[in-house]
């Protein structure tokens, strides 16, 4: 450890440590901008400079290094001054309507301009860049009158998930954070993961918003309207609400799309469970009948268009399977279209999802089930909040209450799947039952849960090994992939999941501030929420969920039947 003082005060503290690390140890939030651990450590924004003594000049306490009988000042008038121009300076080319933005009362620069009195925010009037706002891509729109260029985006893109569609073009007072020639989001290879909008400190991403499409066909009476929630989105809806991270909110949440007036408010678990079963079904297929191995998963969108653009070699080792969001709709439209005598056509599918990707999903080819599309309209976590806030339904104060059957029953290995090795540990649960035909003792598969990029494990079950791997993130999807083609690394089954984390951690989910994201392990909290969930459940393995069974005894046969493939597989773009 190391000896330094904070405003006078003396504190024993890790060596290594940055300033900013030292002061939040004393109890001191230095503000941050830019800063964001381990992915975008600039030092550039200059909004948490220090004074130092011995020092020439203030320095950014992210990027500094404490040393031994250092002698820090956090909050003399100097540092103040200096942190209010700089804002002062960001907002005299910072579109000001605060009101109207999505982010408005959720903006890391509004906060600071408040918590460091920035009481005039023409206080420089000068020249502005004017830009185009970019609503070419599916998922999002993107305003760059409303970036104030701290590059936490282009580093997520580019470091987080190897892709990089976005960077900073020109330089000086024009610098703009666009893609490459200036083209528009659209026209790139992004694949709407949406982490971009998660770290954003500011309105200058944001998802397409669909709430009012969904206000609308919610106030027409000659719709059916349902809606189903993904896993992940109970376990972070009520931070919308101040709730503390990893709060499960389920009972709430379904209380809420009732009174919000869905007509049926089901679970994406189900169709989760449902997906096992096709997955698990195609898995035990490849592996007996030489198959093309290792098997990878298809329920994240933004990692299949990853793959689709960037290993296009590997697209037949993706599972044909939808993901549960497409399952969930076409049985919707189809099993239970018939059972409720209602034509599809009738139905708008809402889903709820902690994924701007979904946005994407739903308008792929071959996602129709009942000649309309599966889902209609996808909202992130963030959409659904706003909606409980526009009609005022008191969201802390509500009952809890259960989803509507027959597809809102659902296992423990359905609502894990939100969460990095989720998919897997539910697949295993179910492909080691039916390869053994014995009764799995131990459900809890424990190596493939936890939030690290990589992991790998081999289960043996009826005399032979399976070797899996769980990847979360898609530069780790790309360091895994290149290794199963390198031949250094050889698997039955790999989990690919779009966002580090898991669907825990989307780009639809409540955005966390820096603030917290730089100190706190985010998605252990949210995932937890899950497993917890999971360890509760009556029943934890997707081929004991009563409703599945029943959909397959009435309608699909068996898993891997000819109706199943129509309904519920599909196909990639190679
Ligand atoms: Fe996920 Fe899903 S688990 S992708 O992360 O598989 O978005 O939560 O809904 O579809 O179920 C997201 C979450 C889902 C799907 C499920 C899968």
């Amino acid at each position: 450890t190391l000896n330094i003082k904070i405003n006078g005060m003396s504190y024993e503290v890790p060596k290594g440590s940055t300033i900013l690390e030292a002061a939040k140890q004393a109890h001191i939030d230095i503000p941050t901008l830019c800063y964001l651990k381990e992915i975008n450590e600039i030092g550039a924004c200059r909004i948490c400079v220090v004074e130092v003594k011995g020092a020439r000049s203030l320095v950014a306490s992210c990027m500094h290094p404490v040393a031994d009988g250092m002698e820090i000042y956090t909050n003399t008038p100097k540092v103040l001054t200096s942190r209010k121009k700089t804002l002062e300076l960001i907002l005299s080319d910072h579109d000001r309507k605060c009101l109207s933005c999505v982010r408005s009362g959720n903006c890391e620069l509004q906060k600071l301009c408040n918590d460091l009195k920035v009481d005039n925010e023409l206080f420089y009037e000068g020249e502005r860049t004017h830009y185009t706002v970019d609503d070419t891509s599916p998922h999002m729109v993107r305003d760059n009158n409303k970036c104030i260029i701290c590059r936490r985006c282009s580093a997520v893109c580019e470091k987080v998930q190897s892709i990089g569609v976005i960077g900073a073009n020109d330089r000086g007072f024009i610098t703009n954070i666009s893609c490459a020639f200036d083209m528009d989001l659209g026209e790139t290879s992004c694949v709407s993961c949406g982490q971009c909008i998660a770290v954003c400190p500011t309105g200058a991403l944001a998802e397409k918003d669909y709430t009012e499409e969904v206000f609308a066909a919610l106030a027409d009476p000659d719709k059916y309207v349902f809606v189903q929630t993904a896993p992940a989105v109970r376990a972070a809806l009520g931070e919308a609400f101040g709730l503390p991270i990893g709060t499960n909110v389920e009972g709430k949440m379904v209380t809420a799309l009732r009174r919000l007036g869905f007509d049926k408010v089901f679970d994406t678990n189900f169709a989760a469970d449902l997906t096992i079963l096709e997955e698990a079904h195609e898995l035990l297929d490849r592996v007996q009948n030489n198959g093309v191995l290792p098997l990878i998963t298809s329920c994240s969108p933004g990692w299949i268009k990853y793959c689709e653009h960037y290993y296009p070699d590997m697209i037949d080792n993706l599972s044909s399977c939808k993901s549960p969001q497409q399952m969930f709709g076409a049985i919707t439209k189809t099993y239970l279209a018939e059972k409720l005598g209602i034509n599809p056509e009738d139905i708008v599918m809402v889903s709820v999802m902690p994924c701007t990707a979904k946005k994407f999903e739903i308008g792929r080819e071959n996602q129709n089930a009942a000649g309309v599309p599966d889902v209609d309209i996808s909202i992130t976590t963030r959409e659904l909040a706003r909606m409980i806030e526009r009609v005022g339904l008191n969201f802390l104060s509500l009952p809890d209450e259960g989803f509507d059957d027959p597809l809102g029953r659902s296992t423990g290995a359905g609502v894990i799947f939100g969460a990095t090795g989720g998919v897997m540990e539910a697949a295993l649960r179910t492909a080691v039952e039916t390869l053994t035909g014995e009764e799995l003792k131990n459900l809890d598969f424990t190596e493939v849960r936890g939030t690290q990029g990589i992991k790998e494990a081999t289960y043996r079950a009826a005399g032979m090994d399976i070797n899996v791997a769980v990847a979360s993130g898609l530069s780790n999807a790309r360091k895994l992939l290149d290794d199963v083609k390198s031949g250094k690394a050889n698997y039955h089954f790999i989990e690919i999941m779009g966002c580090p984390g898991g669907c825990v951690n989307g780009g639809g989910q409540p955005q966390q501030p820096a603030s917290v994201r730089n100190f706190t392990d985010i998605r252990t909290l949210r995932a937890k929420a899950l497993y917890d969930q999971d360890a509760a459940s009556e029943l934890r393995k997707s081929h004991e969920n009563p409703n599945i069974k029943m959909l397959y005894d009435e309608y699909l046969g068996k898993p891997g039947s000819h109706k199943a493939h129509d309904l519920l597989h599909t196909t990639y773009v190679k």
